[in-house]
């Protein structure tokens, strides 16, 4: 696995926390998360290829707790995968990492109404959505 999983993760929980810091707890909840999913995508790679496509991608998410639809997958291999639509475990992983700390940001910022939406300023914006 590459690196890039694990900054992507740090860099986004950093935008979460503000301790700026990775603790002990914090590494062993990011390290079980990434246990957790390397196991769904293995189960999930029902052809035995070595990778992910968008059907399998499908069931994976959703048995890691993704209830997403098609735009939203459609979006998620356009973005992650390869020129032949196949998402490898560093990138299933970086996708659904991201996927579930942007979940846990507008969690933490609907907090308080539980509307279902956020209102964010062109800074914020930008701070989510660089990585
Ligand atoms: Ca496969």
């Amino acid at each position: 696995m590459r690196i890039h999983s694990h900054e992507i993760y740090l860099n986004l929980h950093k935008q979460v926390d503000a301790s700026r810091t990775l603790g002990y707890g914090e590494f062993k909840f990011l390290w079980d998360k990434i246990k957790k999913l390397v196991a769904v995508y293995k189960k999930h790679d029902v052809d035995k290829s070595g990778t992910i496509d968008s059907m399998e991608l499908r069931n994976a998410t959703g048995d890691a707790g993704f209830q997403l639809n098609n735009r939203l997958l459609d979006l998620i291999i356009a973005r992650y995968a390869d020129d032949k639509l196949q998402m490898e475990l560093d990138d299933f992983i970086t996708s659904l990492i991201r996927l579930e700390v942007m979940f846990r940001v507008f969690q933490i910022l609907d907090n308080k109404e539980k509307t279902g939406s956020i209102t964010l300023n062109l800074q914020q914006w930008l701070l989510l959505t660089i990585c």
